[in-house]
């Protein structure tokens, strides 16, 4: 049963996978300056992510929209995933990793990712 699931989810993830690819969203336009003002904010972030979880793929999705250069960590398996779990409290993707000033948090829920980003972008 578990492992349908999973099927289900990685089938729905590459479908995702193909219509984000398909349908790009308008993507937000800075000035040169402005962006790399926002390029040095965003280097502080990093996205903790499974390639065709639907939640990454719609947080990627803003993150594009946006016009981020956001760091983006593969946690299905190996150091980013021990990483995850030891940090930030348990293996569950999106998960953006907050270095405010040397003050490490960890934002997880795709909509809470998604928010904090609009907000401060
Ligand atoms: N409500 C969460 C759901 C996130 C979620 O269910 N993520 C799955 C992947 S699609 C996960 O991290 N599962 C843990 C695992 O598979 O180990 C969100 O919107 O971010």
């Amino acid at each position: 049963m578990i492992l349908i699931l999973k099927i289900l989810r990685e089938g729905s993830g590459r479908i995702l996978i193909f219509l984000d690819w398909l349908i790009k969203p308008s993507i937000t336009q800075r000035s040169p300056e402005n962006q790399l003002f926002v390029d040095k904010k965003t280097e502080l972030l990093k996205l903790y992510e499974f390639y065709a979880c639907p939640f990454c793929i719609k947080t990627r999705r803003a993150i594009k929209r946006l016009n981020l250069n956001l760091e983006t960590r593969n946690a299905k398996q190996g150091d980013y995933r021990k990483e995850l779990e030891l940090n930030g409290g348990k293996v569950q993707v999106p998960c953006l990793r907050i270095d405010n000033a040397g003050e490490v948090s960890w934002l997880y829920e795709s909509n809470d990712i998604i928010n904090y980003l609009e907000k401060h972008f």
